[in-house]
């Protein structure tokens, strides 16, 4: 296949790569590659962008069932097309950031509003607007959302699929999605941020495996490679830590199925367990974790742009257990959510959109003052 001149055969590009930046074979200028040509080396199977998005950039809904329901209703975000407006609430969203638990997702959405000075009418705090399925959380912050996914491949897979539509329902343009996570390093120690160029299952494939009507299909399990590159460059040298990118395993077990010793069953030595291990190391595996999979396989085939960025607990390579005290973890895990909220803010800066002034929530002249009046509110019975 080739598409402006740059040749592509099964996504991979022959023209040479060097710091994102192409060689075009022609005259030798630095060639950066445009969003059609990434799109190409994205997309082999497809021959343009209608195939995957509406050319406003809308995402298209390739179920053609959806259009002919009188409503959808999103049973696990506690949304509807029909009950909600959609376009009105979710209109504006740019970048939907997830990650495993409801009070971290919170907690993103919190450090979020601070860093893109997004401020809330005065006496208002943010609202789990999915509290009522009692599944999932999901916080909106101005063009962000922020939204848990739970364990493993089915969860985040039920999620995507609502989350997907409702981008199509509210015909969001051009979204950008993050997975925001932990993992277990290969080779890498406790604490440090891996964002994935690929993902591969257990077997070392790069597809998603799903039985469909008693069938097993293979989605191409693809992450958007730029975006990695501009993550990796959001790293601050001063950071007291690692940021490296790699190849993710995603499996479909936290024990057995990453090769523990300490589950409730192991019918395997710690021989056979370090033998994979390695393999899987010098294969270029970096971390192992449960939901990049489908979260690859799913944007990629709703032609979202996509990056998975996850903090190490530990180096599996040294051992099973997660031992580090809470408040070591609890610090390990802001790390992966600031190079993401400074991608953001970078975005939302280039396009102008960022307010850092205005009004809504508390706002201090003085913090001396503030502080009296606050001592003063305290003590009145
Ligand atoms: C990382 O951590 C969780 C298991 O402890 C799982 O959701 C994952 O991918
Ligand atoms: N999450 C995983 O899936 N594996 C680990 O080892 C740590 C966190």
């Amino acid at each position: 296949m080739s598409f402006n001149g740059v040749a592509v055969e099964n996504g991979l590009k022959h023209n040479g790569e060097k710091n994102g930046i192409y060689q075009n074979s022609s005259n030798h200028q630095p060639h950066r590659m445009t969003y059609e040509e990434e799109f190409s080396q994205n997309y082999p199977e497809v021959d343009n962008l209608d195939g995957v998005r509406y050319p406003d950039g809308s995402v298209r809904l390739r179920n053609p069932n959806i259009e002919l329901m009188d409503q959808d209703i999103l049973y696990h975000l506690a949304l509807g097309s029909g009950s909600h407006d959609l376009v009105e609430m979710f209109g504006d969203v740019k970048f939907v950031c997830m990650g495993g638990t409801p009070k971290r997702m919170e907690q993103f959405a919190y450090n979020i509003m601070a860093e893109i000075g997004h401020k809330l009418p005065c006496g208002t705090t943010l609202q789990d607007i999915s509290h009522f399925s009692y599944r999932y959380s999901m916080y909106k912050v101005g063009p962000v959302l922020s939204i848990s996914h739970g364990m493993g491949i089915p969860s985040v897979g039920i999620l995507l699929h609502e989350v997907i539509k409702l981008m199509y329902h509210a015909k969001v343009r051009d979204p950008v999605f993050f997975r925001i996570g932990t993992c277990g390093g290969i080779g890498h120690e406790g604490g440090t941020v891996i964002i994935s160029e690929e993902v591969v299952d257990g077997a070392l494939r790069n597809v998603l495996e799903l039985t469909v009507l008693g069938k097993t299909l293979q989605r191409p399990a693809k992450l958007d490679r730029r975006l990695a590159r501009e993550l990796k460059a959001m790293g601050d040298p001063e950071d007291p830590y690692d940021t490296v990118t790699g190849k993710t395993m995603c499996t479909y077990d936290f024990y057995e199925g990453q090769g523990r010793l300490d589950g409730a069953f192991c019918d395997f030595t710690e021989n056979d367990k370090m033998e994979y291990l390695e393999s899987i190391h010098k294969s270029g595996v970096v971390n192992i974790e449960m939901e990049s999979l489908a979260f690859a396989a799913l944007t990629h085939h709703a032609g979202i742009k996509a990056a998975v960025i996850c903090v190490t607990l530990l180096d599996r390579l040294k051992g099973d257990q997660v031992l580090a005290p809470k408040e070591v973890l609890d610090e390990w895990q802001q790390r992966p959510t600031k190079l993401v909220s400074r991608h953001i803010k970078r975005y939302l800066q280039m396009k102008g959109r960022l307010s850092l002034d205005g009004h809504g929530s508390i706002a201090v002249k003085s913090p001396r003052r503030f502080k009296l009046v606050q001592q003063e509110s305290e003590t009145y019975d």
